[in-house]
Parts: C-alpha cells; structure tokens; sequence
C-alpha cells in the first residue's frame, strides 16, 4: 500500500487489511503545523472493542487562541467503517484526560476549565466537565463549576436558577450581584453557599438586571 498525505498538515491514518491488501480505512488532516496527538488506544467504553481517542489543535488566524477538538472513533464491523462515538466534537482549551472517575470500567472524558477567559469570550467559569457512555455514545454528563469570581458569573448563574423558576436562588444571587465588592477593595463576599472574590475588575463593566 502505497499513501500520499492529501496536505502539509499532520494525517492520522488508520489502515485496515482486506483481501489480503491494506486499505485505507480513516483518515483525518490537522491543521498545519499541528499533527493529530492520540490519547488512548484502547476500549475506552469497555464494549469489547478497541476505540482511538485522538486530538487536532486549532488556532485562529493570530495564532493567539488555540483549541483542541476531540475525537472519539471505533470500527463498526456490520457498517465495514470507523463510526463517531460522540455527540458532538468536544473542544477545549486543554486536552481531555480519559479515566474512569466512578469505577465502573467504562472511562469518561475529562476536560479541566482552567482558562478565567479573554478579552473576547468574557469571564469564563472554571471547573470541570465530564462526558460519559450512554450506552450508544459519549455525552456531556456532569458539569462541575467552581464558585463564580466574577460579578457577571454570578448573574449568569442567577439566571439560570430565575429559568428555572427557582425564584429563592435566584433572588438571592441578583442580590449578591449587586451587593459584591469590587476588585478594588479586594474583598471576598459569601451568599448562597457560594463565595464570589473579586479579582482584577477588568470585566465588571457589565450591565446589571434593571
Ligand atoms: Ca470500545
Ligand atoms: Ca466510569
């Protein structure tokens, strides 16, 4: 089997024997100057079956912000072709780590936010997120934020409790929105079990609920 990389980026290529002759089975390009990273070789959804979990890193044309989108791939025998065990890419600024966190034997997909943000996303809440086996494929399963730092995450959260129509959290967190000290006084402000610091008050330029 002879192969010609279609471009200059890196190729992953995964190629399979039929007839007696290679073939190949799947293929994916990254972005130049970056090459696919495989994460794990293995059976990750303890389905008895071997799956790749691999990497591509993007970056925008600054090259100033870059993502990794992740890949989850298995060979679909009655199909005869490697199918997409997830929902959705899953992209993040870091790569995932694949461990089983509840010892199960089936592993999950962990993506750590640690970015707090740019100046074009805005505060972002830390934490982590992690996607599971539903039984057909890897979905978002668990979202663990670490308390909100900024007065707008804050707001954010509260919003999300107001369409909820759990008007107690909710109230409470616009209140809290209001009352938080400034990064300039360097304050800590606790409610809701919650504690909100504040930090560098490059983002409180925000408009608060009327
Ligand atoms: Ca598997
Ligand atoms: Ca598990």
């Amino acid at each position: 089997m002879s192969y010609v990389a279609p471009v200059e980026g890196g190729t992953l290529v995964i190629a399979g024997c039929e007839e007696g002759h290679y073939v190949v089975r799947y293929e994916t390009v990254a972005d130049e100057p970056f090459a696919p990273e495989i994460l794990v070789l293995g059976d990750i959804n303890h389905n008895s079956v071997n799956d790749v979990v691999f990497a591509t890193q993007r970056c925008d044309e600054d090259d100033e912000e870059c993502v990794y989108r992740t890949q989850v791939i298995t060979w679909e025998a009655e199909m005869r072709r490697f199918v997409s065990l997830l929902s959705q890419t899953i992209t993040s600024d870091e790569l995932p780590e694949v461990i089983d966190t509840d010892n199960d034997q089936v592993s999950e997909i962990l993506i750590r936010l640690e970015s707090n943000g740019t100046d074009s996303t805005g505060p972002l809440r830390t934490g982590i997120n992690i996607y599971d086996w539903d039984g057909s494929v890897y979905v978002l399963s668990i979202v663990q934020l670490d308390p909100p730092r900024f007065r707008v995450q804050i707001v954010h959260e509260a919003d999300r409790y107001f369409a909820a129509r759990q008007w107690d959290d909710a109230i409470n967190l616009y209140q809290l929105a209001f009352t938080a000290k400034t990064s300039d006084s360097g304050s800590t402000t606790r409610a809701n079990g919650w504690t909100a610091t504040s930090s560098t008050g490059c983002w409180w330029r925000m408009r608060l609920p009327e």
